[in-house]
């Protein structure tokens, strides 16, 4: 069944929690109707890029193949783009990428990126935590402040460049320094101080913000698995930061990770949930995924009840990587688990791109 959601009277400007009072109507009519959607959005990163067996074929997504429409969002990721590299970190070219967000808009889907930037400090890449306190090198009168901001120019060059033919901004849920509650990027918690982290986001913000003059961004926050609310807050950017908060959380160590995953997901995605209706803010369930879906029911047996208990606004699993075997977060025709997907789809709760209607106005 089809079911068209319709969103009304999107646009509230009394009322409005945005980081960007200046936001396109687009992106302030996204923003709002995130707050209130009638279901949850499925969403792929990297999703019309490639997958398994092809790369660069027009109209093609895998999870298209299985299950007859596109996925709702759709995630990118730009690392690379701040040291003026032409591909992505996943090779991708970001000229490819820049066409598949407009396209992806033109399909009235939405668009969510990531950013995996390198170590300004090492030069290796965004998981080299060789050198402690690389944050505080790049915050304002520290020594590699002026690099940091040459590279987010990059990044707002490309964000800027994002544009339909006519010229309208597209927006976007940007989505930096995701999983800072884990150890494993350079901007991690063990790392830097809370109040680094916060001075850094906040920076960041202002910069492509009010320096930069872009208009078209939601700023998502995007802890991964936390034991409770003070953990998700402790590096809370504040309400003036943020304007929607994600949690990234995966599912390891196939069926007998199940409970585990699931007793994260219902920890750390209701504090998620608290705390955004707290706050007045949309949430989203920004990364999950079990890597080769080895579960052959995971969409409708263990994601499905999770998204409807709490209903974010999106779930967003990862890339079938073209490069990296088995590497792949959505099933593919003839995968064990692409029965289960199309079921998933089916399902009145989650909606794909062919069941979200006019979330831009
Ligand atoms: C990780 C993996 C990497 C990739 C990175 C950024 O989870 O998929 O292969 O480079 O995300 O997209």
């Amino acid at each position: 069944m089809v079911f068209l959601i319709s969103c009304k009277n999107a646009v509230q400007t009394e009322n409005n929690t945005m980081v960007d009072k200046q936001a396109t109507t687009q992106t302030k009519a996204l923003y709002e109707n995130l707050k209130k959607m009638n279901g949850v959005m499925f969403g792929h990163q990297d999703d019309t890029a490639y997958g398994i067996g092809w790369k660069y074929e027009p109209g093609r997504s895998d999870i298209q193949s299985v299950t007859g429409a596109y996925p709702a969002v759709y995630g990118w990721e730009i690392g690379g783009i701040e040291r003026m590299l032409d591909y992505s970190l996943d090779s991708v070219h970001f000229h490819k990428i820049k066409e598949l967000i407009i396209e992806a808009y033109a399909r009235g889907g939405v668009n969510t990126i990531s950013w995996h930037a390198d170590n300004l400090v090492t030069g290796g890449n965004s998981w080299d935590t060789t050198k402690v306190n690389v944050v505080a090198t790049l915050l304002p009168d520290s020594s590699n402040h002026n690099l940091y901001k040459k590279r987010l120019d990059m990044v707002a060059d490309f964000l800027g460049s994002l544009q339909t033919a006519d010229g309208e901004m597209i927006p976007v849920i940007f989505r930096p320094f995701h999983e800072h509650t884990g150890n494993w990027f350079w901007w991690c918690k063990p790392y830097c101080s809370t109040e680094e982290y916060v001075a850094l986001w906040q920076f960041t913000v202002k910069y492509l913000r009010d320096e930069k003059q872009l208009h078209n961004i939601i700023y998502s926050y995007s802890p991964d698995r936390v034991p409770n609310e003070e953990e998700y807050m402790e590096r809370y950017p504040g309400d003036d930061y943020v304007d929607l908060f994600g949690l990234d959380l995966y599912h390891f160590g196939g069926a007998d990770g199940t409970q585990y995953y699931i007793d994260c997901v219902n920890t750390s995605l209701s504090v998620t949930e608290k705390v955004a209706k707290e706050k007045g803010k949309p949430y989203a369930f920004t990364e999950t995924g079990l890597e080769c879906v080895t579960v052959d029911n995971w969409f409708t047996g263990i994601l499905q009840p999770l998204v409807e208990k709490y209903n974010p606004a999106y779930v967003l699993v990862w890339r079938n990587a073209y490069e990296k075997p088995n590497h792949y977060y959505a099933p593919y025709p003839g995968h064990p688990a692409a029965e289960d997907l199309k079921r998933f789809k089916e399902s009145e709760s989650i909606l794909f791109n062919d069941e979200i209607a006019n979330i831009y106005k």
